[in-house]
Protein backbone atom coordinates (compact mmCIF):
# COMPACT_ATOMS: atom_id res chain seq x y z
CA UNK A 1 0.00 0.00 0.00
CA UNK A 2 1.83 2.85 -1.03
CA UNK A 3 -0.21 5.21 1.28
CA UNK A 4 1.37 4.00 3.96
CA UNK A 5 4.52 3.16 2.97
CA UNK A 6 7.62 4.64 4.29
CA UNK A 7 10.31 3.41 1.65
CA UNK A 8 13.46 5.86 2.21
CA UNK A 9 12.05 7.93 5.12
CA UNK A 10 14.57 8.05 8.33
CA UNK A 11 12.36 7.68 11.87
CA UNK A 12 13.72 8.94 14.81
CA UNK A 13 12.29 7.13 17.66
CA UNK A 14 13.64 8.10 21.08
CA UNK A 15 14.28 5.86 23.98
CA UNK A 16 13.02 3.14 21.28
CA UNK A 17 15.03 0.48 22.94
CA UNK A 18 12.47 -1.51 24.16
CA UNK A 19 9.00 -2.45 24.80
CA UNK A 20 6.23 -0.13 23.16
CA UNK A 21 8.94 2.36 21.40
CA UNK A 22 10.72 -1.16 20.09
CA UNK A 23 7.25 -2.17 18.79
CA UNK A 24 6.38 1.12 16.76
CA UNK A 25 9.91 1.54 15.47
CA UNK A 26 9.72 -1.90 14.62
CA UNK A 27 6.39 -1.42 12.64
CA UNK A 28 7.95 1.63 11.25
CA UNK A 29 11.41 -0.34 10.23
CA UNK A 30 8.73 -3.18 8.34
CA UNK A 31 6.88 -0.27 6.29
CA UNK A 32 10.24 0.52 5.00
CA UNK A 33 11.78 3.55 7.34
CA UNK A 34 15.62 3.97 8.54
CA UNK A 35 15.25 3.45 12.37
CA UNK A 36 17.40 5.81 14.83
CA UNK A 37 17.02 5.03 18.30
CA UNK A 38 18.70 6.95 21.33
CA UNK A 39 19.15 5.84 25.18
CA UNK A 40 20.55 6.84 27.53
CA UNK A 41 22.17 3.75 28.55
CA UNK A 42 24.95 2.51 26.20
CA UNK A 43 24.20 -1.87 27.06
CA UNK A 44 20.55 -0.79 25.80
CA UNK A 45 21.32 0.71 22.95
CA UNK A 46 24.07 -2.00 22.05
CA UNK A 47 21.24 -4.20 22.83
CA UNK A 48 18.11 -2.92 20.68
CA UNK A 49 20.83 -2.08 17.68
CA UNK A 50 21.49 -5.73 17.82
CA UNK A 51 17.99 -6.72 17.61
CA UNK A 52 17.15 -4.30 14.96
CA UNK A 53 19.71 -5.45 12.59
CA UNK A 54 19.02 -9.11 13.75
CA UNK A 55 15.77 -8.43 12.04
CA UNK A 56 17.43 -6.97 8.87
CA UNK A 57 16.05 -3.70 9.45
CA UNK A 58 18.45 -0.20 9.03
CA UNK A 59 19.24 1.06 12.48
CA UNK A 60 21.56 3.56 14.17
CA UNK A 61 21.36 4.92 17.72
CA UNK A 62 22.48 8.00 19.51
CA UNK A 63 23.22 7.97 23.22
CA UNK A 64 21.96 11.28 24.98
CA UNK A 65 19.47 12.55 27.30
CA UNK A 66 16.45 14.24 25.79
CA UNK A 67 16.34 16.68 28.91
CA UNK A 68 19.90 17.81 28.05
CA UNK A 69 18.92 20.05 25.09
CA UNK A 70 22.52 21.24 24.45
CA UNK A 71 23.62 17.94 24.06
CA UNK A 72 20.37 16.95 21.90
CA UNK A 73 21.16 19.85 19.87
CA UNK A 74 24.46 18.49 18.99
CA UNK A 75 23.51 14.61 18.90
CA UNK A 76 20.70 16.06 16.29
CA UNK A 77 22.75 17.57 14.02
CA UNK A 78 25.44 15.08 14.23
CA UNK A 79 22.72 12.27 13.67
CA UNK A 80 21.51 14.43 10.34
CA UNK A 81 25.05 14.27 9.47
CA UNK A 82 25.25 10.88 9.42
CA UNK A 83 22.03 9.80 8.85
CA UNK A 84 20.09 11.92 6.83
CA UNK A 85 17.23 14.55 7.73
CA UNK A 86 14.71 13.06 9.86
CA UNK A 87 10.86 12.81 8.72
CA UNK A 88 9.55 11.25 11.32
CA UNK A 89 9.96 11.90 15.00
CA UNK A 90 8.52 9.88 17.70
CA UNK A 91 9.02 11.23 21.14
CA UNK A 92 8.59 8.24 23.06
CA UNK A 93 11.37 8.12 25.75
CA UNK A 94 9.50 8.41 29.37
CA UNK A 95 9.56 7.30 32.34
CA UNK A 96 7.15 6.72 35.57
CA UNK A 97 7.11 7.11 39.15
CA UNK A 98 4.67 5.78 41.38
CA UNK A 99 4.25 7.20 44.47
CA UNK A 100 1.29 9.35 46.43
CA UNK A 101 1.15 13.17 46.01
CA UNK A 102 0.83 13.60 49.47
CA UNK A 103 4.54 11.97 50.22
CA UNK A 104 6.01 12.63 46.34
CA UNK A 105 9.59 14.25 46.49
CA UNK A 106 9.68 17.49 44.32
CA UNK A 107 12.68 16.29 42.62
CA UNK A 108 10.74 13.30 41.72
CA UNK A 109 8.29 15.35 40.04
CA UNK A 110 10.36 17.39 38.27
CA UNK A 111 12.04 14.77 37.54
CA UNK A 112 9.03 12.93 35.29
CA UNK A 113 7.73 16.40 33.78
CA UNK A 114 11.19 17.01 32.61
CA UNK A 115 11.74 13.77 30.78
CA UNK A 116 8.32 13.22 29.76
CA UNK A 117 6.70 16.54 28.46
CA UNK A 118 10.08 18.87 28.45
CA UNK A 119 12.17 16.14 26.80
CA UNK A 120 9.47 15.99 23.84
CA UNK A 121 9.37 19.57 23.75
CA UNK A 122 13.16 20.05 22.85
CA UNK A 123 13.20 17.23 20.53
CA UNK A 124 10.43 18.88 18.77
CA UNK A 125 11.63 21.73 18.73
CA UNK A 126 15.04 20.47 17.16
CA UNK A 127 13.56 18.24 14.93
CA UNK A 128 10.84 20.67 13.76
CA UNK A 129 13.14 23.40 12.95
CA UNK A 130 14.56 21.18 10.07
CA UNK A 131 11.57 19.82 9.06
CA UNK A 132 10.29 23.36 8.61
CA UNK A 133 13.51 23.57 5.96
CA UNK A 134 12.48 20.17 4.50
CA UNK A 135 9.46 20.90 3.80
CA UNK A 136 7.55 18.93 6.53
CA UNK A 137 7.42 15.78 8.46
CA UNK A 138 5.53 14.09 10.84
CA UNK A 139 5.87 13.55 14.60
CA UNK A 140 4.12 11.58 16.88
CA UNK A 141 3.74 12.08 20.73
CA UNK A 142 3.35 8.80 22.99
CA UNK A 143 0.81 10.49 25.19
CA UNK A 144 -1.68 7.34 27.64
CA UNK A 145 -4.37 6.88 29.81
CA UNK A 146 -3.17 9.28 31.86
CA UNK A 147 -3.34 12.13 29.13
CA UNK A 148 -6.65 12.04 30.24
CA UNK A 149 -7.61 9.77 33.41
CA UNK A 150 -6.12 10.35 36.73
CA UNK A 151 -5.12 6.98 39.28
CA UNK A 152 -3.61 7.08 41.88
CA UNK A 153 0.13 7.26 42.63
CA UNK A 154 1.06 8.76 39.13
CA UNK A 155 0.26 12.28 39.98
CA UNK A 156 3.70 13.44 37.70
CA UNK A 157 3.23 11.46 35.10
CA UNK A 158 -0.72 12.10 34.40
CA UNK A 159 0.48 16.45 34.70
CA UNK A 160 3.24 15.22 32.21
CA UNK A 161 1.19 13.03 29.66
CA UNK A 162 -1.67 15.56 29.74
CA UNK A 163 0.70 17.94 28.80
CA UNK A 164 1.86 16.41 25.99
CA UNK A 165 -1.32 16.02 24.98
CA UNK A 166 -1.81 20.08 24.88
CA UNK A 167 1.49 20.33 23.38
CA UNK A 168 0.83 18.01 20.55
CA UNK A 169 -2.16 20.06 19.86
CA UNK A 170 -0.53 23.18 20.10
CA UNK A 171 2.45 22.61 17.83
CA UNK A 172 -0.09 21.52 15.38
CA UNK A 173 -1.82 24.35 15.36
CA UNK A 174 1.66 26.63 14.90
CA UNK A 175 3.54 24.21 12.67
CA UNK A 176 0.56 22.88 10.46
CA UNK A 177 1.10 25.69 8.00
CA UNK A 178 4.93 24.02 7.49
CA UNK A 179 3.65 20.65 6.54
CA UNK A 180 4.15 19.23 9.54
CA UNK A 181 1.50 16.86 11.46
CA UNK A 182 2.11 16.46 14.96
CA UNK A 183 -0.24 14.26 16.27
CA UNK A 184 -0.50 11.11 19.61
CA UNK A 185 -0.53 8.35 20.21
CA UNK A 186 -2.40 7.30 23.72
CA UNK A 187 -1.75 3.69 24.57
CA UNK A 188 -4.08 2.15 27.11
CA UNK A 189 -2.72 -0.50 29.49
CA UNK A 190 0.07 -2.88 27.89
CA UNK A 191 2.48 -5.55 28.76
CA UNK A 192 5.76 -3.82 28.80
CA UNK A 193 8.46 -3.40 31.84
CA UNK A 194 7.04 -0.48 32.57
CA UNK A 195 3.56 -2.15 33.99
CA UNK A 196 5.31 -5.26 34.84
CA UNK A 197 5.17 -3.90 38.31
CA UNK A 198 1.57 -3.93 38.39
CA UNK A 199 0.89 -7.04 36.14
CA UNK A 200 2.78 -9.44 38.42
CA UNK A 201 0.42 -12.74 39.28
CA UNK A 202 -2.03 -11.42 42.28
CA UNK A 203 -1.59 -7.87 42.18
CA UNK A 204 -5.12 -6.21 42.28
CA UNK A 205 -4.19 -4.19 39.37
CA UNK A 206 -3.89 -7.04 36.74
CA UNK A 207 -7.45 -8.18 37.48
CA UNK A 208 -8.55 -4.50 38.04
CA UNK A 209 -7.56 -3.24 34.21
CA UNK A 210 -8.75 -6.52 32.68
CA UNK A 211 -12.36 -5.94 34.04
CA UNK A 212 -11.54 -2.35 32.99
CA UNK A 213 -10.79 -3.01 29.44
CA UNK A 214 -13.53 -3.94 27.06
CA UNK A 215 -11.44 -6.12 25.01
CA UNK A 216 -10.80 -7.99 28.76
CA UNK A 217 -7.00 -8.06 27.67
CA UNK A 218 -3.72 -6.14 28.48
CA UNK A 219 -2.22 -4.88 24.98
CA UNK A 220 0.43 -6.48 22.99
CA UNK A 221 2.89 -3.79 22.33
CA UNK A 222 2.82 -5.13 18.60
CA UNK A 223 -0.85 -3.56 18.95
CA UNK A 224 0.62 -0.22 18.20
CA UNK A 225 2.36 -0.68 15.39
CA UNK A 226 -0.33 0.10 12.56
CA UNK A 227 -1.39 3.66 14.31
CA UNK A 228 2.42 4.43 14.32
CA UNK A 229 2.70 3.65 10.84
CA UNK A 230 -0.48 5.71 9.75
CA UNK A 231 0.57 8.21 11.50
CA UNK A 232 4.00 8.40 10.53
CA UNK A 233 2.86 8.48 6.62
CA UNK A 234 0.99 9.94 3.51
CA UNK A 235 -2.26 8.58 4.69
CA UNK A 236 -2.59 11.15 7.62
CA UNK A 237 -1.35 14.16 5.85
CA UNK A 238 -4.59 15.95 6.35
CA UNK A 239 -4.92 14.13 10.35
CA UNK A 240 -3.15 16.87 12.95
CA UNK A 241 -3.16 17.41 16.45
CA UNK A 242 -5.20 14.51 17.26
CA UNK A 243 -4.24 11.95 20.07
CA UNK A 244 -5.23 8.26 18.81
CA UNK A 245 -6.07 5.81 21.79
CA UNK A 246 -5.09 2.34 21.44
CA UNK A 247 -6.92 0.86 24.35
CA UNK A 248 -8.77 -1.94 23.79
CA UNK A 249 -11.96 0.51 24.33
CA UNK A 250 -10.95 1.76 28.17
CA UNK A 251 -11.66 5.36 27.23
CA UNK A 252 -15.18 4.45 25.98
CA UNK A 253 -16.56 3.03 28.61
CA UNK A 254 -17.30 3.63 32.76
CA UNK A 255 -16.24 0.42 32.79
CA UNK A 256 -18.28 -2.64 35.38
CA UNK A 257 -18.71 -3.84 38.24
CA UNK A 258 -16.25 -6.87 38.84
CA UNK A 259 -19.01 -10.01 39.22
CA UNK A 260 -20.66 -8.13 35.99
CA UNK A 261 -19.66 -10.61 32.39
C1 LIG B 1 0.20 3.10 35.66
C2 LIG B 1 0.73 2.68 34.32
C3 LIG B 1 0.30 3.63 33.25
C4 LIG B 1 0.56 3.04 31.91
C5 LIG B 1 0.10 3.78 30.72
C6 LIG B 1 -1.38 3.90 30.62
O1 LIG B 1 0.90 2.97 36.63
O2 LIG B 1 -0.96 3.53 35.70
O3 LIG B 1 2.10 2.47 34.29
O4 LIG B 1 0.74 4.89 33.46
O5 LIG B 1 1.89 2.70 31.78
O6 LIG B 1 0.77 4.97 30.53
O7 LIG B 1 -1.69 4.46 29.40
Amino acid sequence: MTLFDLTGKIALVTGGTHGLGMAMAEGLADAGAQLIITSTTPSKLEAALEHYRGKGYQASGYLFDVTDETLAAQMVEQMVQEQGEIDILVNNAGIIKREPALTMKIDEFRRVVDVDLVGAFIMAQLVGNRMVKNGGGKIINICSMMSELGRNTVSAYAAAKGGLKMLTRNLATEWAKYNIQVNGIGPGYFATSQTAPIRVDGHPFNEFIINRTPSARWGNPEDLAGTAVFLASRASDFVNGQIVYVDGGILATIGKPSNED
